[in-house]
């Protein structure tokens, strides 16, 4: 017994309790004293069944991530040697698992010849998400209890099962109310008493039978899952190990799903993937905001706009259980509104992630009103009006006469200043920026704009709300786009040069998308709309040659059928289109701009360093607290390729010294602002850390 693990009795069964806060990680310091125990209790004649239940929030959450890479990761007893001890058993293990069971937990408790949970118990192997597999036989075991297919959806998602699914699935063998402890101590008698022989879950065969038969189904259903994979190395070998549990002996599938986590772990992506795991919750913890300040209760929401942005907030706001009074300027906008949530829920439900009962209870959760009289009893109010100074303080002034005292105002602006809005109230205090991104229900990321005169405990209060309703939050300051969008337009700037000197839109999309980003600019603006920045650029007196000839022609994107691209009718793939490439050369040649051929390094240099380069200006004026809060906005918000770590992360590893004196190359070249090195750059390319460079300027 130590302070991890305490054995107690019932009779004749022994109760195995593990507690090692906060969430009974399987660290060095726990597994030893585990493995102890076990062997005793394997060895104990008086023993004849045993429960392995934990103390706290929650059963394990896995392998403790920060020994990874360290001697203690591998140190006896590693779990899988805890594994195959408790499959010697001869006497009944039973797992009892409340909270969550993830990773090594999991696959701990698939070592037990049973398992029972508590019924909000949640069940996962969330390594892919640490760019990992799972290194304990889970790839092998939970085929052998729900079935390949099955339980490669659930590896290669990452995302847990509730108990009630476990069951259904027989991962699980019962599902309690309450008592769990008692419950599992009844339950291993019961099977002691039994006369049935114990079968480990690794000698199993019956769940893989059929797949084993029929390979070429199995296949197929492999590849549409790794379909949205791409560029990822973990899901890759979390399939290929899953397949190896049914062409090979189970022994040697387990050396080889061995020898697939060690190169796992050993790499980059695996690196990168745990820099974000950290890095995110990191971001929760706000310098100024501690442990003491207390959050406000949001009972009900209110959202002002019931376009495609308020209306997906809304629904954020409905999914995570807060009850939303949803406001538009006449009675039919607001339908219309409405109709569209009814609408997006009526797919989810269409394509089986959404039950027609829980569609029914969010939006019975939404009223929608004209009058702003009934957004009084709101606790938080977002509005998600058009993007104009004086409109939002015409609507603030409006909230600042009808909100109740203590009510959190908030505006999802993108780009505007949130302390000019919050001093157009009598409030300042109580005013935010909540910015949602688009489709604000699906897309995680929510920065969270701290101003000046913020108070702490709204602070809180938008991050805890942002927990609620799953989003990732990074508290941010105020400028000119916040982190993402200020960095975005670094990352943009040099895109109509790069045309008009030679490169062509595929090209330069080519080089992102080569990089691992989802689409590459060009794709990605005629997909949102080449009228939006139009528009915009309008209004600020700004002008883009290329992009607003196309405009002009009416050309805005995928919706038109033809952008940067053509697009077939009721295609989303884009076409080069010669007309395109007429219409920069003509451009090139009206602007006198000799064209040449572009390298695709020369493509990367002239865009993404620029975006590294305004993180470090970020940074460097404290708009965001920490390089990893900067990684979490473009991993979240903007499709940064997560195997990359975020853009400081993988600017470490490019090499800052390499981009100061790239940056330095086109600065001479072209004399443009983007291309200066800000002065945090350049310090930080001495140690090689951002981190410590603004530690130094901080300290
Ligand atoms: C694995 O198991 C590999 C095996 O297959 C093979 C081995 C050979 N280790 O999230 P929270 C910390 S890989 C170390 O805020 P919640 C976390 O950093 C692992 N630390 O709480 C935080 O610290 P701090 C597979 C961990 O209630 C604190 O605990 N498992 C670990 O919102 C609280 O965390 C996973 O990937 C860990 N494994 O959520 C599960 N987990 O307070 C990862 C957490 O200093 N964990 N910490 O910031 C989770 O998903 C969530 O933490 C959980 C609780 C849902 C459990």
């Amino acid at each position: 017994m130590t302070e991890h693990v305490t054995v107690s009795r019932d009779g004749e069964i022994a109760i195995v309790t593990l507690d090692n806060p906060p969430v009974n990680a399987l660290s060095f310091h726990l597994r030893e004293p585990l493995g102890k125990a076990l062997e005793a209790l394997r060895d104990d004649e008086a023993v004849r069944g045993v429960v392995i239940a934990c103390a706290g929030a929650t059963f394990i959450a896995g392998a403790d991530i920060t020994e990874f890479n360290t001697p203690k990761a591998t140190a006896s007893p590693n779990l899988r040697e805890l594994i195959v001890l408790l499959e010697s058993f001869e006497k009944p293990t039973v797992a009892a698992i409340h909270g969550t069971a993830f990773g090594g937990g999991l696959e701990l408790a698939m070592g037990c010849h049973f398992r029972v949970a508590d019924r909000n118990a949640r069940f996962g192997l969330p390594e892919v998400k640490l760019g990992l597999l799972p290194g304990a036989g889970g790839t092998l075991r939970l085929p052998r209890l729900i079935g390949p297919l099955k339980a490669l959806t659930v590896i290669v998602s990452g995302n847990p099962i509730g108990a009630r699914d476990a069951l259904a699935e027989g991962l699980v063998e019962a599902v309690y109310d309450d008592s769990l402890v008692a419950n599992a101590v009844a339950f291993a008698r019961e099977q002691a008493d039994k006369a049935t022989a114990l079968v480990p879950v690794s000698r199993r065969e019956d769940k893989i039978a059929e797949a084993k038969n029929d390979l070429d189904t199995f296949d197929a259903g492999v590849a549409a899952l790794l379909k949205k994979k791409r560029g990822l190395d973990a899901p890759r070998l979390c399939a290929q190990s899953v397949r190896n549990g049914l062409t090979m002996p189970f022994d040697e599938a387990l050396a080889q799903e061995r020898a697939y986590f060690v190169e796992l772990v050993e790499g980059e992506q695996s690196r990168a993937q745990r820099h974000l795991f950290f890095a995110e919750r990191e971001a929760a913890k706000v310098p100024g905001v501690g442990k003491e300040v207390e959050p406000r209760e949001v009972r009900r929401a209110g959202v002002i706009g019931a376009g495609t942005m308020g209306g997906g907030i809304a629904m954020s706001f409905l999914n995570g259980g807060i009850p939303v009074t949803i406001l538009e300027m006449d009675r039919e906008a607001l339908d219309r509104g409405i109709a569209r949530m009814d609408g997006n829920y009526a797919i989810s439900v269409k394509r089986g992630s959404l039950t027609e009962e829980a569609k029914a209870k969010r939006m019975g959760l939404l009223t929608g009103t004209t009058d702003y009289a009934d957004l009084a009893d709101c606790d938080l109010i977002i509005e998600a009006v058009f993007e104009e100074m004086a409109i939002k303080k015409e609507v603030f002034g409006k909230l600042d006469a009808v909100a109740k005292p203590g009510a959190i105002l908030a505006s999802n602006t993108s780009y505007l200043d949130v302390d000019e809005i919050a001093a157009s109230t009598s409030r300042p205090s109580d005013v935010v920026g909540l910015h949602f991104f688009s489709p604000a229900n699906i897309m995680r990321l929510l920065e969270i704009v701290r101003g000046r005169k913020t108070a702490p405990d709204v602070l809180k209060t938008a991050l805890a709300v942002a927990r609620k309703i799953a989003k990732v939050p990074v508290v941010v300051g105020v400028c000119h786009g916040f982190v993402g969008n200020r960095m975005l337009a670094s990352r943009s700037a040099e895109l109509e040069d790069l045309l008009l000197e030679g490169a062509t839109p595929e090209q330069v999309d080519k080089v992102f998308t080569d990089f691992g980003w989802p689409m590459g600019p060009f794709a990605m603006g005629d997909l949102a709309g080449l009228d939006i920045g139009w528009r915009n650029r309008k209004s600020l007196g700004k002008t883009a040659a290329i992009a607003d000839a196309l405009c002009e022609q009416g050309r805005f994107g995928q919706k038109t059928g033809k952008g940067f691209y053509i697009y077939e009718a009721g295609s989303r793939t884009p076409t080069p289109d010669p007309e395109v490439a007429a219409l920069i050369e003509e451009k090139a040649r009206e602007k006198g701009v000799n064209r040449r051929d572009i390298s695709a390094e020369e493509i990367a240099e002239r865009t993404m360093y620029p975006m590294i380069n305004e993180g470090a200006k970020i940074l460097q004026e404290g708009i965001a607290s920490r390089a990893s809060d900067v990684d979490i906005v473009w991993v979240n918000g903007y499709g940064f390729p997560i195997g990359k770590g975020g853009p400081m992360f993988w600017a470490e590893s490019e090499g800052l010294g390499k981009i100061v004196e790239r940056l330095e190359h086109w600065h001479g070249r072209t004399g443009k602002a983007v291309f200066e090195p800000a002065e945090l750059l350049r310090e930080a390319a001495d140690s090689g850390s951002l981190a410590a460079a603004r530690k130094g300027k901080a300290a």
